[in-house]
């Protein structure tokens, strides 16, 4: 042991330091980038093998990653750049303490956008590239709570008008308004994608990302330089499907993806990780991921304390902060800061000796310096090999001062008094006199305006105003009605289900000669469980890099094929992936000017139950397609139990206004929906998509039965009639999906007890109740006009007897049309956790099989008086039904 005293051990080690980084100052003076790196690498190799290996460390210190030798000066006018900057924060501003002076609560956020201010108009100033540049310029995912300054500059761009913005968060005032957040459904001019369901924005980016590939590989898109940004909050990171998919972004090498994740450390009710550095984890979390990263940490101002910090110390100061304490430094004064920050060390308080306190509290963050966020936008775009994610630093409610800059309630205010208002004001410059100031009047300077006519230029320059949304592409003109003739012939005997029925179309549909090239199929890594593994030969799977091995079923017919024209998306087990390439794909007409057409099929159980929200995002960005849930049905999809069996997907359907659904039972109806959607999708261009249930039971397909067609479009058509006419007791049965076939066998059993029944196919109960809602509001709002008569109680105008429904799905359904039923419906129905049995059973066990519905039947004759209860009993006896079996709702 050494016999040093603790002080002079300190000594040595500083020097050593100090020593060690003059030689490495040598070689950095003397050689490039390469020999530095080099050197240091060969050092740690040494010194692990020594037995002193650096502890894993994935960060890099808390210091900006650009360094300023490396910057460029920001091209265009700073000052100008600045103004306009300052009249969108002020607008955006008062837009919302406006709206909710008019109408109290009615919400709105100013802090988020004042963080955010220079990210955006840096990007809308220099980057954001507008419809009409080289490739279709770039996709923009716009922080959801941000919309305010979005709003503010597309105001100034005079594409909004005063009035709209006097209407924000008003939609429903005349003359309509703006709405809170991106949403392409409400503003369909305007927006390209909606975001604020937090994290749905960036998984749908990365897979946008991949998707703008997708076409340029397959030759469906010239190549492009365009970009996709995601504009994202620290907090909003916390989300799984923010983080989520980032590795598939760097092993697909998205170098047209950039993320900017506005680092202000708060989210809505305080400090993302007070006790952290979100900036730090983040970076870790990307670095590892293979991302580039970029840290815009901190501004200009503390480029020379950092040039002069020799020893390392302001920025080890830095780093040892968490993000509570420099929340806190936002907040304070500069008096604080220096006590506080600098205090600890003499050293560090001499380095800031010639700071006031007031320019000490002034020393910018590099999320609000222009020519930081310039530097890393432009670094960011020319990566090649990585996508790119910043990590900027900013105060959240920069520039409202005591109103709110900094503060825990930031996120929340919506309120400024006329104190605050003018501190705001005169801190920004905005021309707005005493006088008027307590209105918060907008403000936009004249047309011919230094600041107007240099922001039009800029956006001229770019390609024109984003966000845009525009739809260029064709309607779809491809005679594909004869592809589907082969199924209204049915099976002739043969069995299938309505999966294999789907493969057979998706099939035919991608030998297509003009639809087949836009038709995109998405698996989750379920292909061989619908049996659709025979495309992977015959289409290819998607990779940008083709096949780089040998697949090992090479030698056999259904080899594992990755082409880079590859049309299959087989994206793994990630449904919330799959959903974002179904939004791209189906947002392609728009986005690109080209039809695609998805078709994504995946476990029914794990698609509107798993994944609702990226559906609900994908019907507000008007994506077209089909939705496809395979094994579906509570009881028809055997053995797998509880997890898997679904028999509520259509219920959670129906509340998508857009999503049009059926359980069709019959490859004809299969074939007449898939046909008339791809008609309204990409011929009328409708703003729908389709959500079809499709079954693994195997049955023989009857053919279409005459004047069917109509019907199966509208949700129910007579699949047969009664044996027998004139029979005293009559039934009329309602089957949908497999169940169908349980019902026609109900009907079938009934003749036994003398009751002939009609037999109806219901291929959406979602139809026939919006239907019949539509024609009750008409009827009440055209009084004396000849009232509009329900579809479904059209079809029962004469049927007599008894009704009763059966489906795999919850009693809700059928009871959902109920009200324009001739009489009062019985509905059998799946309400319950499923169960891992065969079909027979299950079907016995929900009380949906062909027993039940007769059971059902004769029970409702019964309950009319048309029939002795005697029968009943007996039925239940003939049928071997245990009358107090458990009730399966909640076994
Ligand atoms: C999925 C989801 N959960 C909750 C919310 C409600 N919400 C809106 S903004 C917000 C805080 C956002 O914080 P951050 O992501 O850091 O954004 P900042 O405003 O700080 O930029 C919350 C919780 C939401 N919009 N979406
Ligand atoms: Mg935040």
């Amino acid at each position: 042991m050494r016999n040093i005293a603790p002080q002079d051990n300190s000594e040595i080690e500083a020097l050593e330091q100090r020593e060690w980084r003059e030689s490495l100052d040598y070689v950095i003076q003397q050689g490039d980038r390469g020999r530095v790196q080099r050197l240091l690498l060969s050092l740690r190799n040494h010194a692990r093998i020594a037995g002193a290996g650096l502890p894993f460390s994935a960060v890099t210190p808390y210091v900006n990653t650009i360094r300023p030798e490396e910057q460029t000066p920001l091209p265009g006018s700073q000052e100008i750049e600045r103004r306009i900057k300052s009249l969108v924060r002020w607008n955006a501003m008062a837009m919302v303490v406006r709206a909710n002076r008019a109408s109290d609560g009615i919400g709105g956020h100013i802090s988020t956008y004042a963080s955010a201010a220079t990210l955006y108009e840096v990007g809308f100033n220099h980057f954001f590239r507008g419809k009409a540049a080289n490739g279709g310029g770039d996709v923009i995912y716009f922080q959801g709570h941000a919309s305010p300054g979005i709003y503010a500059r597309a105001f100034l761009e005079g594409r909004i008008s005063v009035e709209k913005l006097h209407n924000f968060r008003r939609e429903l005032a005349p003359g309509g308004g703006l709405s809170s957040y991106p949403h392409p459904w409400l503003m369909p001019d305007f927006w390209e994608y909606p975001t604020v369901s937090m994290g749905l924005g960036p998984i749908m980016s990365i897979y946008q990302a991949r998707f703008n590939r997708y076409l340029e590989d397959r030759g469906l898109k010239k190549p492009s330089t365009g970009k996709v940004w995601a504009f994202l909050g620290d907090g909003e990171t916390d989300e799984p499907e923010s983080l989520g998919a980032i590795s598939l972004a760097a092993r697909e090498k998205l170098d047209n993806l950039i993320f900017v994740i506005n680092c202000n450390l708060q989210r809505l009710d305080g400090p993302v990780r007070g006790n952290g550095q979100i900036i730090q984890e983040l970076e870790a979390i990307f670095r590892g991921t293979g991302w580039n990263v970029i840290k815009v940490i901190w501004g200009s101002d503390w480029d020379p304390l950092l040039a002069n910090d020799h020893d390392g110390l302001l920025a080890k100061r830095m780093g040892e902060i968490v993000d509570g304490q420099y929340q806190k430094y936002a907040v304070e004064d500069g008096a604080y800061m220096r006590e506080h920050f600098f205090g600890t060390d003499p050293r560090l308080l001499d380095m800031v000796k010639h700071l006031s306190d007031e320019q000490l509290k002034r020393l910018r963050l590099g999320g609000h310096d222009p020519v930081k966020v310039y530097n890393a936008y432009k670094t960011a775009v020319e990566t090649t090999g990585q996508p790119t994610v910043i990590l900027a630093r900013t105060i959240k409610g920069y520039g409202l001062g005591e109103a709110g800059e900094g503060k825990n309630i930031t996120h929340q205010q919506k309120k400024l008094n006329e104190s605050d208002l003018q501190i705001f004001r005169t801190r920004f410059g905005i021309p707005i006199s005493d006088d008027e100031i307590a209105d918060a009047p907008f403000y936009r300077p004249a047309d011919d305006s230094t600041e107007l006519q240099y922001l039009r230029e800029r956006r001229k320059g770019l390609g024109g105003y984003t966000p845009t949304r525009s739809v260029r592409v064709e309607p779809l003109q491809a005679p594909i009605d004869p592809l589907f003739e082969e199924f209204y012939k049915g099976t002739e005997g043969r069995k299938a289900s309505t999966t294999m029925v789907f493969v057979r179309v998706l099939s035919k549909l991608l030998r297509d000669k003009e639809i087949g090239e836009l038709i995109v199929p998405i698996i989750p890594d379920e292909a061989r469980t619908f049996g659709m593994e025979s495309l992977f030969r015959a289409i290819g799977i998607y990779s940008h890099v083709g096949q780089k091995y040998e697949p090992v079923d090479m030698d056999t017919l259904l080899y594992y094929k990755e082409a880079q024209n590859g049309q299959i998306l087989e994206e793994g087990i990630t449904e919330a992936g799959s959903m974002s390439s179904f939004i791209a794909a189906g947002t392609a007409y728009a986005t690109h000017g080209v039809n695609t057409i998805p078709f994504f099929i995946y476990y029914s159980m794990f698609g509107f139950q798993r994944v609702a929200d990226l559906i609900w995002a994908g019907a507000d960005s008007r994506a077209k397609g089909f939705l496809l849930g395979a094994t579906a049905g509570r009881t028809t999809l055997a053995g797998e139990g509880l997890q898997h069996q679904d028999g509520h997907s259509h219920v959670i359907s129906l509340g998508v206004p857009n999503c049009i659904s059926y359980d069709p039972a019959y490859a004809y109806e299969m074939a007449v929906i898939i046909q008339d959607g791809i008609r309204r999708m990409y011929r009328d261009q409708e703003s729908i998509f389709y959500y079809l249930t499709v079954m693994n039971e195997q049955y023989v397909m009857p053919p279409m039965p005459e004047g069917a067609r109509d019907g199966i479009l509208k949700g129910m058509y007579r699949l047969q009639a009664a044996s027998n006419p004139k029979a005293k007791l009559r039934a009329q049965l309602f089957g949908s999906g497999a169940i169908l076939n349980e019902v026609v066998q109900g009907a079938k059993l009934l003749e036994k007890y003398d009751v002939s029944a009609d037999v109806w196919s219901v291929t959406s109960y979602q139809e026939l109740y919006r239907d019949g809602h539509a024609c009750d509001r008409w009827n009440m709002l055209h009084p004396g006009e000849t009232p509009r008569i329900p579809y479904v109680a059209q079809c029962l105008k004469n049927a007599p007897g008894v009704l009763v429904a059966a489906s795999d799905y919850l009693k809700v359904l059928p009871d959902s049309v109920d009200q324009w039923m001739p009489r009062r419906m019985r509905s059998l129905g799946t309400d319950g956790f499923g169960r891992s049995e065969d079909r027979q059973r299950l079907r016995e066990f929900f009380e949906v099989d062909a027993r039940f519905v007769a059971l059902a039947t004769l029970a409702e004759l019964a309950k009319d008086g048309q029939l002795d209860q005697k029968v009943v009993a007996q039925a239940i006896k003939d049928f071997e039904i245990n009358p107090e079996k458990a009730n399966p709702v909640r076994t």
